[in-house]
């Protein structure tokens, strides 16, 4: 068949460039989902453009022609979307960058791309196009945190078909500050949320049968948040869409057990809550203002709100904290092997360029990892790029090694699956969990252990064999 194209058409090519340095979880097709911000920048694009995206998950980039490349890019990824401009730039054509870390550091991002987006790029996209269009690109716009009522359904037909997982995003903002994260840096402390109708149309839309709500707190702080969680499920609920999720959210949810019923009821999963620390000091340096209101001594009341809901808890945990020393980072390791913490994403300090932890350890000259931007691709989370205070950058290292050794250990994940099992009554949310502690322990031991596979060490406790994304196989 012959393409038609029209003599005013052009062509928009779109890269999620991929971290050659770490892959892990973090670029396999069983854990990653789709770029929706390309999606976003490709359902805002005018009709007349052709649009593509091409997705280092899946294929390692090779040079396609377009008139116009947009590039995405967290700050891991950033030192590959560099390289993929150049070639673009290297040729004539223009390329424009826009994500989290061009937000954060746009000065750095203008010396690589010729467009640098700052920040939401809704409000600003189709004024760049049409400037482009008038041969007036200019070399930088600021998006402005507009309401989400209004936001276009992610173009889910550009995605590749392989990702496991789907994904949707029913709000935006955090009110928290918490000092390593940079999420009310680029979208603001207010929530803003999608509207109700859209966002469960386009949940019912997603091809895959799991989701992933990329929500930075789907339950959030305020009242409204809550009734309006409560409400996209019960909406979920109502109109059969059978799918299952995971997300992210608060440990005070554990407060509104009907809230956690409807979100079982409607498919979740698994949840990620923000642990970081068993400890109260280091809550409190790291600004983590909802755990230290809840207390370290209730936490195991949490996790069994959820349990009794038949949902999983996925912990995330931070080490290399001021306050660690080796002996405390091994307590931790205990705490989490013994308590009711079903899986866990054990992770390193890492400066996100643009958060307090940043400034500060930039300040103390401890970030070991500064030669810039090629070091980027070394601030994943399971890399050292920080000297810590109690002990040497090397010890830190060796000390999660030893650490990820005990978490990640096949008997102990086997354990923690069983218990998940009993203490949820859920299948589902056990395969989940269990599922998510092989992806964190293949992406910790990238490199230096054998991987994994998730169906063989399923299939060794169960006796059950499930694909890749978790059904039974041949089912
Ligand atoms: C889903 C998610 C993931 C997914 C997929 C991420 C991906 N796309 O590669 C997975 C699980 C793989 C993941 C992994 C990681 N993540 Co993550 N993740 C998120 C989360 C929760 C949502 C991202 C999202 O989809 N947002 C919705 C879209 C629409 O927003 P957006 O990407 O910002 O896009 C908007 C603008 O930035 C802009 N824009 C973006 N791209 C482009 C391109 C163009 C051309 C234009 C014009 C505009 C534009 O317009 C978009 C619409 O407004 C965010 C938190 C957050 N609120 O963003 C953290 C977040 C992005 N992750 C973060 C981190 C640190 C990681 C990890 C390093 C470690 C970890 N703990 O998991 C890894 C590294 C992954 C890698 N590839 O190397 C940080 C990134 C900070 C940074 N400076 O890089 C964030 C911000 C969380 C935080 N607490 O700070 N993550
Ligand atoms: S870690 Fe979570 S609660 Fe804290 S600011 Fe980031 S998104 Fe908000």
């Amino acid at each position: 068949m012959v393409e038609s194209v029209t003599l005013e058409s052009r062509r928009l090519l779109l890269i999620n460039p991929k971290n050659s340095y770490r892959k892990g979880i973090y670029n396999s097709s069983e854990y990653s989902v789709p770029p929706i911000n390309l999606g976003i920048i490709a359902a805002l694009t005018p009709a007349h453009w052709q649009v593509e995206i091409l997705d280092e998950n899946f294929e390692a980039f090779t040079y396609r022609e377009a008139d116009l490349v947009g590039l995405t890019a967290l700050t891991s990824q950033v030192n590959r979307a560099y390289e993929i401009a150049g070639i673009y730039r290297e040729r004539g054509i223009k390329t424009v960058l826009g994500g989290i870390h061009a937000s954060m550091i746009p000065i750095e991002a203008a010396h690589y791309v010729d467009t640098v987006v700052e920040g939401e790029g809704e409000s600003v996209w189709a004024g760049l196009i049409h400037d482009f269009e008038n041969n007036n690109l200019k070399k930088h716009y600021k998006g402005e945190l507009l309401p989400m009522v209004d936001s276009p359904f992610q173009r889910l037909d550009l995605y590749h078909r392989g990702y496991a997982l789907g994904a949707v995003q029913t709000t935006r903002g955090c009110p928290m500050k918490c000092d390593f994260c940079s999420v009310h840096a680029i979208n603001g402390r207010k929530y803003r949320h999608r509207n109700l109708a859209d966002v469960v149309s386009e949940f019912g839309d997603i091809p895959q049968n799991r989701v992933y709500i990329v929500d930075d707190d789907f339950y959030g702080y305020t009242r409204k948040s809550a009734e309006r969680a409560s409400e996209i499920c019960s909406k979920i609920i109502a109109e059969n869409v059978k799918k299952e999720w995971y997300t992210f959210t608060s440990m005070h949810i554990a407060e509104d057990e009907s809230t956690l019923r409807l979100m079982a009821d409607a498919g979740c999963r698994v949840v990620l809550l923000g642990i970081e620390s068993e400890i109260v000091d280091q809550l409190q340096a790291s600004g983590k203002k909802t755990n230290l209101r809840i207390g370290t001594d209730n936490y195991e009341k949490v996790f069994s709100a959820f349990h009794r809901n038949g949902i999983a808890v996925l912990g995330s945990f931070i080490f290399g904290l001021d306050s660690d020393t080796p002996e405390s980072i091994n307590r931790r390791v205990d705490y989490y092997i013994n308590s009711g913490v079903d899986c866990i994403q054990a992770g390193i300090l890492t400066p996100l360029p643009g958060t307090g932890t940043y400034y500060q350890l930039l300040k103390e000259n401890r970030i070991t990892h500064t030669n810039y931007p090629a070091d980027w691709e070394h601030y994943t989370f399971f890399n050292t790029v920080i000297e810590p205070l109690n002990m040497s950058s090397a010890q830190l290292r060796d000390i999660m090694y030893e650490a990820w050794e005990k978490i990640y250990d096949i008997k102990v994940m086997k354990k923690k699956y069983l218990q998940t099992l009993k203490r949820t009554g859920n299948p589902k949310a056990a395969a989940w969990a269990l599922h998510a502690n092989v992806g964190y322990r293949n992406t910790a031991f990238e490199g230096t252990k054998e991987m994994i596979d998730f169906t063989e060490i399923y299939k060794s406790i169960t006796g059950i064999a499930l694909d890749k994304n978790l059904n039974l196989k041949d089912a």
